[in-house]
Formats: C-alpha cells, structure tokens, sequence
C-alpha cells in the first residue's frame, strides 16, 4: 500500500523552533575531561557525535556562566564568564561551533530573578544604602520593622528575608540566602540585563531557556501577607503570588523590544505559577512576550498535599494524567505552541516517576515514555540520560545528596522534629538531585563519566545501564530513541496534527489520534504493567502493521480491531484512509 501522502500544515504554522527535539545538559554531570569529578565543556566536546547520533536539533544547556555553585550556577556571579570548574569562553565558542556544525542548535539557561551574592552588583549594592547599585535588588530597612512574610524556597525558616548588618537593612531572597532578588523597578538593572541579552544572541546562541522569569516582577510595595492570604488568593501556592507581579507583562515586552526581536532565536520560559488559562498572554503571537513556556502542572501528580514535595505512595492516575497533558494540548491549540517535558533538573527521573524502573519493565517504559513525548503536538524536552532509560539513584543517606534545597528542607524537617524517615523515602522519588548524577556512558566504576572522583555518586545500576551497552544492543533504549526522534522528524503530523484522545478514563490505556489533512496515526500505550486486551476507538479503522512498536511483535485481531497489548508496550499506527 502506498505510502500515505505526508501532508504538511500551512506554511505560516510552521516555525523552526516547533519542530525542536530539545535534549537538556547538565553539564556538571554529564562528562567529565580532567578528572576533577566535575563535568565541563570539554567534556561536552568530546561527546558531540554522540549528541548528533541521537537526531536532537537542540540542546539546553543548564548555566555554565561563572558561579560559587550554592545552587550549582543558577547564582550567577558573572553573567560574561564561564565558570573556572566547567572550562574557558574558547570552550564554549568551541562548543557552540561544533553543534551548528552538526545542525544543532544552542539555548542557554539565563537566570535573571536573582544574582549570586557574590556578584559585584551585590557587593557593591550591600556596601551602603546610597551606592550607585543599591536599588539593583529589593532591600527593606530595619527601621521599618519585620519586613513583611515572604517565603523561600530553599530557606530552612522558609523566611525570603536575611538581615544585613552593614547597613542595617534586610534583603530579599526568594531561593538561597546566596542568591538575591534583582529588582526589576530599576531601569539601569533592566538595560543591564538586555546588553548582556544581546551580548550572548551576538555569540550565536539560538535562544534562552529562562530561569524562573515569571518571578521577576515583584509587588515592590510588598503588601503583609499571611499564609491564610496564599491559600485564600494563591491557591495555597508561593509559586502562584510570586508570577503575579503587577509589571510582569510589561517588562516581559520590554525585553521583547529591546532584544528578542532582532534575532532568529527562540525563548522557552520556566513559568512556576501559570495556570491554562493565563498561558497564552506569555506566548501568544500578539503579545510579543515568549516562545514557548513549560508548565508544573504535570509534575504535581504524584505528590500528596503538603510537607516538603510529599510523595503518594500510590504513584498517579493515568486518566489524571491523560487529563493534564489533553487541557495543556487545547490551551495551544489556535494560538502559542507548547513544551513537554517529564522530567529536568528540578525533578527525579522520569522513568522511575511515571515508568517502571524494575529490571523487568524499565526497557519498555523507558520506550513508552520517549513515544509519548515524540507524538504529543508540543516540542519535547528531555533530559540527558532518557534516552537510555537512567532511573533515580535512590541515595538512603542524606549526606550523598549535593542540593541545596534538599539539604536546607532536611535541617527544617530535623529542626522541626517532622518525619525524617518519611522525608528520605520521598526523596527518593522527588529530589531533585535524583537525575543529576553522572551520565552512565559505560560499566566501569565511575560509569565512564570521570576518572577522578565525581562530585555527586554514580548510580549502581551503571553497570547495565549504560550507552556503551546500548550501543551494541538493536532492541535498547538508545535505539528506540533514535528510530522515535527520526520518526518525528519525517512526519510532521507528530508535530503539527490535530490531538483527539481517547478513553480518557481508561485507567491503564492513553490512547490518542494526531490527524492533519487525509493523514492521521493513532497513539497506544500500554501504561500499566498489565497485558490488557484493548479494543482500538471506533470508528478508527488502522493498518494492521504499526510504524513504530517497542516490543518485537503485536497481537492484533482485525475482526473486531483487538490488541492484546504487552505490559507498557507503545503502539502508533497509521490510520487507514
Ligand atoms: O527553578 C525555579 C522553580 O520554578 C522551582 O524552584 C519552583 O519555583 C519550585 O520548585 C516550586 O514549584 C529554577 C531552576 O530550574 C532551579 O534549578 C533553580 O534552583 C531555581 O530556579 C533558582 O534559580
Ligand atoms: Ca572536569
């Protein structure tokens, strides 16, 4: 049977920056070139054919700028420098030659809520209440009394205010104590900010991942606030007030004029606090503001309310599930363009949160999940290491985690006398430090990642769960990934069709169409560890042989369209005419 005709979506819905597979590097952890235990540029270097073998087009690389690392270089102590730890400015013109060479883009992570406090503009603004770059972050004097409640994310009192004796005031910091909030009120602040915005988009990077932005704007007259005013106005949600702040939108197209209009780039936003029906005023063509934005809402699945990032022991609810990533594909369905993501830095490993990392099932979730996020009409962001299925380490010691949130939340869970023995079971889904160990490029004892020793430990699974073994392997992770990312790539109907879901409460099946002109395919994934007989949506009629399965073979009954489908087995089929 013929080939079904690629159609293609009008030409004015097609942009560069939607057909993005973006890989996330972390480059501390990723690869390792003068055994100090700390990745760095170099390292990178070494690996570019690899990264160009997986078929990503861009990478997103976490920051490299110059830092004292409290929050591992999101305290940018110098927004021109590269961190000494990570390598030199020729290190990184090197790396961006070398991945346009190979058709890949770069996006840098910006951080521009907040400095490191050992950033001159910090120390400079400390020094006394009339310095020339005092009103670079928000300072409340001590004259006026407790400076009103504001919380912090990473402070064990959960207190956003440290009191600064030489000159008697008190400054905002709504991460670290290290990390300051800049204040965006300050017109010099805000040019200094957009030079420096220029000064990498004249390098040639392709874009920014930006940091947090949504919380840049502050409600600089900082009203009172209880916790009772958050879960009343908020949602209950720090996160929510702090993207609310009154000038937002206006800085946010400042930014847009001053600099993101004159370069061919591309802007993905961390949106902390934005709900579905307020993402479109950041992306929406109109306003000029952001490319593309990603959301929390998914992360939040499989937590319990309360207590620090609690986790259900019960895991997620598939139709839950379904029903967050279906409301965020509508939110963009006429307007702005989405991401999607199921793990990054911030967030234990996707395999282990909404896969299976058991040694039975870890190879076929790992595959489901990567055929998700490649057939979902958004552009997917993974993180280094899904692509060959890495699961959370599951460190039992609090002394093996490096994070500075998790290590302050500890000291407030053991200050407080709360459950520590709780706390470390959940941190072994939802800590942040979970996905950040060493890349596993071989089963040699640092996992090929270093020949020192690295800064945080190298998962024991490394061992067989390692690219050099995938390599060898036609039925792996690795391979899967490549044969999922070409397929995105050769059929922009992954890209640009239409979503239809479908059984939207089945509790163990996320069954979805993508359709776009004559052309259609139908998603199936098996998301239990259940084999389940699957009756496929009427009307749907589909070629009986899929394009893509992550097991060697499909029991499928034509008479009435039954599958039988395998635990975590992912099925597209074309759908016939
Ligand atoms: O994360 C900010 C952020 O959105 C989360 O801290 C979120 O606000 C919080 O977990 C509640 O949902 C960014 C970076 O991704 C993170 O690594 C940094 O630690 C943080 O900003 C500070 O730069
Ligand atoms: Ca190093």
């Amino acid at each position: 049977m013929a080939e079904a005709q690629q159609q293609l979506p009008p030409v004015a819905d097609r942009k560069w920056w939607k057909e993005l597979i973006v890989y996330q590097l972390y480059p501390r952890s990723f690869k390792d070139s003068n055994g100090d235990g700390i990745g760095d540029l170099k390292g990178i270097l070494s690996k570019l054919d690899y990264l160009q073998s997986l078929g990503i087009n861009a990478i997103w690389l976490n920051p490299i700028y110059a830092s004292p690392n409290d929050d591992n270089g999101y305290d940018i102590s110098d927004y021109y420098g590269i961190m000494p730890e990570f390598g030199t400015m020729d290190d990184f013109d090197a790396l961006l030659q070398g991945l346009h060479e190979r058709g890949i883009k770069l996006l840098i992570d910006l951080v521009v809520n907040h400095t490191s406090d050992e950033h001159h503009w910090f120390v400079e603004s400390r020094k006394s209440r009339n310095n020339p770059y005092r009103d670079f972050y928000h300072w409340w004097p001590a004259e006026k009394g407790q400076p009103p409640q504001r919380f912090s994310f990473f402070d064990p009192h959960g207190s956003a205010w440290e009191y600064d004796e030489t000159t008697d005031a008190y400054y905002l910091h709504i991460f670290s104590k290290k990390m300051p909030d800049l204040n965006w009120e300050s017109d010099k602040l805000r040019q200094q900010i957009y030079e420096m915005m220029r000064f990498w988009f004249k390098k040639g990077v392709d874009g920014f991942r930006l940091d947090a932005i949504t919380y840049i704007a502050k409600d600089h007259d900082f009203p009172q606030l209880s916790e009772k005013d958050i879960r009343k106005k908020y949602h209950g949600d720090w996160s929510y007030f702090y993207s609310k702040g009154p000038r937002l939108h206006e800085f946010l197209k400042e930014m847009h004029r001053e600099t993101f209009c004159y370069y061919d780039i591309v802007t993905i936003a961390e949106t902390p606090g934005v709900l579905k029906n307020e993402a479109l005023q950041f992306v929406h063509s109109d306003c000029k503001e952001l490319h593309m934005l990603y959301h929390f809402e998914g992360m939040g699945l499989d937590r319990l309310p309360g207590g620090f990032k609690s986790v259900n022991p019960e895991g997620y609810q598939l139709p839950a599930f379904k029903k967050v990533y279906t409301e965020w594909d509508h939110v963009f369905e006429r307007e702005g363009w989405g991401t999607i993501y199921l793990g990054n830095h911030d967030q234990g490993r996707m395999l282990t949160r909404w896969g299976n990392d058991s040694k039975k099932h870890r190879s076929a979730s790992a595959k489901l999940l990567i055929t998700f996020l490649l057939s979902m009409r958004a552009t997917p962001i993974f993180f280094n290491g899904d692509e060959l299925g890495m699961a959370n380490p599951r460190f039992d010691d609090i002394n093996d985690y490096r994070d500075v949130e998790v290590k302050a939340m500890y000291d407030y869970y053991r200050k407080k006398k709360k459950d520590l023995k709780q706390f470390m079971n959940d941190m072994k889904v939802s800590a942040r430090d979970n996905s950040r160990t060493p890349f596993q490029w071989d089963a040699s004892p640092n996992a090929g990642f270093t020949s020192g020793t690295p800064w945080i430990k190298v998962n024991p699974d490394h061992t067989y769960v390692n690219q050099h073994a995938q390599e060898k392997d036609v039925h792996s992770v690795l391979h899967y990934f490549r044969n999922m990312v070409a397929l995105r790539k050769n059929r922009l109907v992954l890209v640009y069709g239409h979503y239809t879901l479908y059984d939207q409460e089945h509790n163990e099946v996320y069954a979805y169409t993508r359709t776009m002109g004559r052309e259609g395919v139908l998603v199936v994934l098996n998301f239990s560890g259940k084999k389940i007989k699957y009756s496929l949506p009427a009307p749907l009629m589909v070629k009986e042989t899929p394009i893509m399965n992550n097991e060697a073979g499909i029991q499928f009954h034509s008479e009435n369209s039954e599958c039988t489908l395998l635990p975590y087995q992912a099925l597209i089929f074309e759908l016939a005419p």
